[in-house]
């Protein structure tokens, strides 16, 4: 078996190790430009457009992350070549806790004590009720449902959002686009957790944002496309949004010059919310790569239409 590997040089040894150890049978490679492919599956990151076209004759390609907007131009690929994101594989559990971080650090009122501290005050705040913190996550899958059900669990109300009705226990299921005002009007600390899509890149506008009621806070893990950068901005600045949570930006690295760099009302990370995990990763592949050579049907095929 051949295996094409390539990521935008991240842990390259790790992963060529660890894909090793779990394949001691396959052949790895590296693409280089102008070479003939005969591999049989490649595992991707980021790859250039050329080496997509490079791999049209794969059986799958999986990619090293959950959203398949790292894979440009995926639509084009022939319907032969299954392409197979990550599902989960170590990356609920991060986000459980990165979310569940910023939305306490914003009902608990934690950056106003570091602030009260710095100025030597003691002043204790009246207490915030939960039942006023209806949660709104747009998004209900993988990641969404995991960060949803955690949430339920310290007892906030919490709603999702999804293309098709989820169940998840003690959360409420809106879904589309006529159901989206309704769900951001009661929201007050909104979690971004949508795969960019033709159809959610800049869902997050101004428009939008502002049916959000006053106050609330915006916390944004999945991608930076999903939000209009500078209605969120006048957003914030007109204090009709408290605050914003932000891992994920339209341009990566987020530039020097980006206002959100300084915004007293951003706090932000560098897209590190939910890393994804070398041997989880391998171990997850691996075990479909097994079965696609034994014929069996896999989970996480990603459907070219909906484009998640
Ligand atoms: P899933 O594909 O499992 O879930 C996507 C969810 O979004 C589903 O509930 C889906 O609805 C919903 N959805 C998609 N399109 C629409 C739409 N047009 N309208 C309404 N709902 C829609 O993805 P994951 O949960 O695994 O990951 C979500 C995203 O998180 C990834 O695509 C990636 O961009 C981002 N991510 C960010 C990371 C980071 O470190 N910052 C790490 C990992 C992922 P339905 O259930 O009906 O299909
Ligand atoms: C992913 C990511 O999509 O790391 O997995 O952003």
């Amino acid at each position: 078996m051949r295996i094409l590997f390539h990521t935008a040089g991240i842990d390259r040894e790790a992963w060529i190790d660890a894909l090793q150890r779990a394949l001691p049978e396959a052949h790895i490679e590296s693409w280089t430009a102008g070479s003939v492919c005969r591999a049989d599956y490649a595992l991707l990151w980021k790859p250039p457009l050329a080496l997509v076209e490079h791999v049209r004759g794969v059986r799958a390609i999986f990619n090293l992350g959950a959203g398949v907007d790292s894979i440009p131009d995926f639509a084009a690929l022939p319907r032969t070549v299954a392409l197979v994101r990550l599902d989960d594989a170590g990356m609920a559990e991060q986000m459980v806790e990165y979310v569940i971080h910023a939305l306490l650090r914003h009902y608990r009122e934690f950056d106003t004590y570091a602030e009260q501290q710095h100025n030597g005050l003691w002043q204790p705040r009246p207490r915030r009720l939960k039942s006023d913190f209806v949660v709104g996550i747009l998004g209900a899958g993988v990641l969404g449902a995991a960060v949803a059900s955690a949430i339920a669990t310290l007892h906030f109300p919490v709603r999702t959002w999804s293309r098709t009705s989820r169940a998840i226990a003690a959360a409420t299921s809106f879904t589309g686009i006529s159901e989206l005002e309704t769900f951001l009007s009661a929201t007050r600390v909104l979690v971004c957790l949508l795969p960019l899509t033709r159809e959610t890149e800049g869902l997050l506008d101004r428009e939008r944002l502002s049916r959000l009621p006053r106050g609330a806070y915006l916390i944004n893990v999945a991608r930076g496309a999903l939000v209009a950068d500078a209605d969120l901005l006048e957003l914030l600045d007109a204090g009709h949004l408290s605050g914003a949570t932000l891992d994920v930006f339209r341009d990566e690295p987020l530039p020097r010059e980006h206002r959100f760099w300084h915004h007293p009302r951003v706090a932000l990370t560098p897209h590190v919310s939910a890393v994804t995990l070398v041997e989880e990763s391998v171990q997850q592949i691996v075990e479909k790569i097994r079965r696609l050579e034994a014929g069996l049907p896999i989970t996480g095929v990603v459907d070219r239409e909906r484009g998640y």
